[in-house]
């Protein structure tokens, strides 16, 4: 036993507080008297991260030195969060380094919120990434991430009368205490150029890529914890910079001004994440974003791979590589090319080691979502790749061919490339020839995609396809988020369901007891009042804590149907407006999500919601039992706050168009009831919570698919609903947005002539399940048993379980523990 800790792995009060001075002085160069809160926040990062190093040593050391099998989930987007409070939790440290940062006299909670969350991401794909990174570690599975360092991460968003307005998001701006830069690992990333066909010494017909341009790839490492346990995994996202060598030099003698552009030019590729969700944009950027971190990846993983002393015919051994969408699907021609070219394998051995790695999943059936290359940009940025394509496609349709011949139709769909009108890549294609395994994230999703989307491949090869439903992290969204609900369970039922979320079943044996009903409802209504109070700081609106708290927050589009919220509030408005003493379930609607900056349609929809919210927040007949909130800037951190809150979760997507949704799981594990349509993970939710506890509405997929085979017309339901027409009439007439009729016209105009997502059909629907809302909450004590019925039916949807079934039947990866005394 040593007299004193190690001060940067010690877990003692006094060795903490020590810490935190020593990193205060010689990392950020501060003393107490000059220190800002951002310097203390920083002090403390390093503090935790110290305490994560040893561990993440050791995990990488064990990995090389068993040369175990590792997870490669590659993604374009990992929409991580706060880092300090989820790594406190992980590593149970998180009620002692607070009590160190109090009995320092410092704020804990100020400095918890100085931190900049990384948004490198979207939306639902980013941040099923990050709980797939946070599951791996907690299961202990050897796992790399690999994707992109953006500069700049998704845009903030500021509300400016009514309408969203973009900023720049400076993230790095103060620094990351997170990363480890790890220089000395910089690979190469070529571009463009030509190709150049020769025979080698053997007389062998080969072929060499000449680019024109090379870019840097430089590392930075962020050590991703596990719950409870030694493991430490890796992500390792790529910084784009410009070669000096191959810039100054060689080429640019004299052409100074140029030789920096070109360097500008080159770190370019990692400045911005593209800020479009489920669209498609052919921009070349973005298509060298996705080569430039895929062929980082790849080169890592063959180093790591050769380090290891072995042929590369067993790459598929050492790596299981996860497309998280097309986004990397480019990784298939590079993987072949590097095989092939720069490796000199076979071909049929290089594409049984390329298949053999890949697992493909889809996580959109929306068709402007689906990514395509022209072949002109492809062949000047990637014309090996375009190459190695049209040669993979040859082999390809030649199978095809002979397992249906005379089938030009078929073949056309199945083929690589798409040449009915402009010639494009079809990179779901790509990703479904060099997989091994394709999947679907909700069971309804996998079965729509076997269906339509990739019903050839699914009929070809239906042994490729499974289902692994989306799962979401419940050290993130129930410990971190709502540390008050996790106490009460705890106390319950002990701490296991941490990690084993099923045990959270073992509370409907606890539905009966008053006791533990009244604590529950207490417990949220505490909770309420928290947000309620923050909303009044930050927003200046009076909310009502006790009124239902009416929760719509995602990414703002058609299908998701925010605008249908809307509809609704405006018909319990008319209510009023029509009978003031009207008896009504105070509601209080929270909105939140970013809008794709060139998505005018999604632009207008947060006007409205503003707009509506102006008129019925200010109108005293209305007496405060309606409140509407649009909070800016929808992100990891202010989702923590308001899952926990809410007691109604919006899950209104046309039915078959949300591929799964997680938001909807977060919402339930905290206790809310889902209002919902048979769409995406919803279904599978509500088979677990019981339909008993789950408040339905709208067509099914069928229903919508039947309807618009036989001509949807929204008009019929604009006449023959007078609910419907006052409504619509209302927003027509300028009575939200101040006598002009033109506003909200191209919004009113697309309902009531095309309805894409069919809002009128599924409105009364809506309106009635809404109907049901307000009468189960006036009885809170049965409010109360659904909301515990919900909790404890989520264990299915952490993300511990969907990870486990990757790695199953997917991924053939298994745990290896990390001890740290070995
Ligand atoms: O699988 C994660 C998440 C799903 O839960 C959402 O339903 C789906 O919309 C989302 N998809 C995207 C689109 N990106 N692409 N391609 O974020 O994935």
């Amino acid at each position: 036993q040593c007299e004193f800790e190690d001060d940067r792995t010690g877990l003692s009060k006094e060795t903490i507080k020590r810490a935190l001075a020593d990193n205060l002085f010689y990392i950020q160069g501060k003393v107490p008297a000059t220190a800002t809160p951002n310097d203390y926040y920083m002090a403390l990062a390093y503090t935790v991260r110290d305490r994560m190093l040893q561990r993440w040593f050791k995990t990488t050391e064990v990995y090389t030195k068993k040369g175990v099998k590792v997870v490669s989930y590659l993604s374009a987007e990992f929409l991580l969060g706060p880092h300090l409070s989820n790594n406190l939790i992980n590593l149970g440290i998180y009620d002692l380094v607070r009590q160190v940062v109090e009995e320092s006299g410092l704020d804990f909670v100020q400095l918890r919120e100085i931190e900049e969350e990384p948004g490198l991401g979207n939306g639902g794909l980013g941040r099923l990434a990050a709980c797939y990174m946070d599951s791996l570690s907690t299961l202990e599975i050897p796992a790399i991430g690999y994707g992109i360092r953006y500069e700049f991460g998704i845009f903030d968003q500021e509300i400016r009368d009514g309408w969203q307005v973009e900023i720049t998001d400076k993230w790095l701006h103060l620094g990351n205490p997170w990363e480890i830069p790890r220089l000395e690992e910089t690979i190469e990333v070529k571009f463009g150029g030509r190709t150049e066909a020769y025979y080698d010494e053997k007389c062998r017909y080969r072929v060499r890529w000449i680019p024109d341009k090379v870019v840097k790839g430089v590392p930075y490492d962020t050590p991703i914890s596990g719950y409870n346990v030694n493991t430490v995994n890796t992500l390792r996202l790529w910084k784009a910079e410009a070669p000096e060598s191959f810039e100054f030099q060689a080429f640019n003698v004299g052409d100074y001004y140029g030789a920096v552009n070109r360097k500008v030019v080159s770190e370019n590729i990692t400045k911005v994440l593209y800020p479009n969700d489920e669209l498609m944009k052919g921009k070349e950027l973005r298509l060298e974003q996705q080569y430039f971190f895929v062929s980082c990846s790849l080169q890592d993983m063959i180093r790591l791979h050769l380090q290891k002393g072995e042929s590369l015919e067993t790459f598929h051994q050492s790596f299981a590589v996860q497309l998280n969408d097309t986004h990397p699907s480019i990784g298939v021609a590079e993987l072949m090319r590097l095989l092939v070219d720069e490796y000199e394998i076979e071909w049929d051995q290089a594409w049984q080691i390329t298949q053999n790695t890949f697992g493909y999943t889809n996580h959109t059936l929306l068709p402007e979502a689906l990514e395509k290359w022209t072949l002109s940009l492809f062949k000047n940025l990637l014309p090996r790749h375009l190459q190695i394509i049209y040669e993979i496609n040859q082999r390809f349709l030649g199978q095809v061919r002979a397992k249906y011949p005379n089938d030009s139709d078929r073949l056309a769909r199945l083929s690589l490339i798409d040449e009915s009108g402009e010639k494009y890549v079809r990179m779901a294609n790509l990703a479904s020839v060099g997989s091994h395994a394709i999947n679907g994230v909700a069971a309804l999703h996998t079965e729509l995609l076997k269906r339509d989307v990739l019903g050839d491949f699914h009929e070809l090869w239906p042994e490729k396809f499974s289902n692994k439903t989306n799962g979401v992290t419940p050290r993130r969204w129930i410990v971190v988020s709502n540390p008050l609900l996790a106490n009460l369970i705890t106390r319950k039922i002990g701490a296991d369901w941490i990690s084993h979320l099923e045990d959270l079943k073992q509370l409907e044996a606890f539905i009966e007891d008053a006791e533990f009903r009244r604590e529950w409802r207490q417990t949220k209504q505490d909770i309420k009042g928290y947000l309620a109070t923050y909303i009044k700081e930050n927003h200046g609106i009076e909310v009502n804590p006790e009124s239902l708290f009416d929760v719509q927050v995602k990414r703002l589009h058609e299908y998701k149907r925010q605008h249908l919220n809307v509809l609704h509030i405006i018909t319990l408005y008319k209510r009023i407006k029509d009978n003031p003493n009207i008896e009504i379930t105070p509601r209080t609607f929270i909105f939140g999500g970013k809008a794709a900056p060139g998505y005018f349609m999604a632009k207008l929809i947060i006007k409205l919601i503003n707009s509506v919210g102006d008129v019925v927040n200010n109108d005293p007949d209305v007496r405060d039992r309606l409140k509407v909130v649009f909070l800016p800037d929808y992100n990891v951190r202010f989702g923590q706050r308001v899952y926990p809150a809410a007691d109604l979760s919006e899950q209104i997507s046309t039915a078959g168009k949300e591929a799964s949704g997680t938001g909807n799981m977060k919402f339930a594990m905290n206790g809310a009831l889902t209002i919902g349509t048979l769409d995406g993970a919803n279904i599978e939710i509500r088979e677990e919570v019981g339909e008993e506890n789950f408040f339905l509405f709208g067509l099914t997929t069928e229903q919508v698919y039947e309807l618009k085979s036989k001509g949807y017309n929204p008009w019929d339901y604009y006449h023959n609903n007078p609910q419907l027409k006052q409504v619509i009439d209302l927003i027509s007439s300028g009575f939200f947005s101040h006598g002009d009729t033109n506003l909200f016209r191209p919004l009113v105009d697309s309902l009531l002539y095309h309805d894409p997502y069919m809002l009128f059909a599924d409105y009364q629907s809506y309106i009635d399940a809404q109907d049901q809302v307000n009468q189960a909450y006036r009885d809170q004590e049965h409010w109360t048993r659904m909301s515990i019925l919900n909790a404890a039916r989520m264990g299915k949807f952490s993300s511990d379980r969907a990870i486990l079934e990757y790695c199953q039947e997917i991924w053939n990866a298994v745990p290896v523990k990390i001890e740290l005394e070995e």
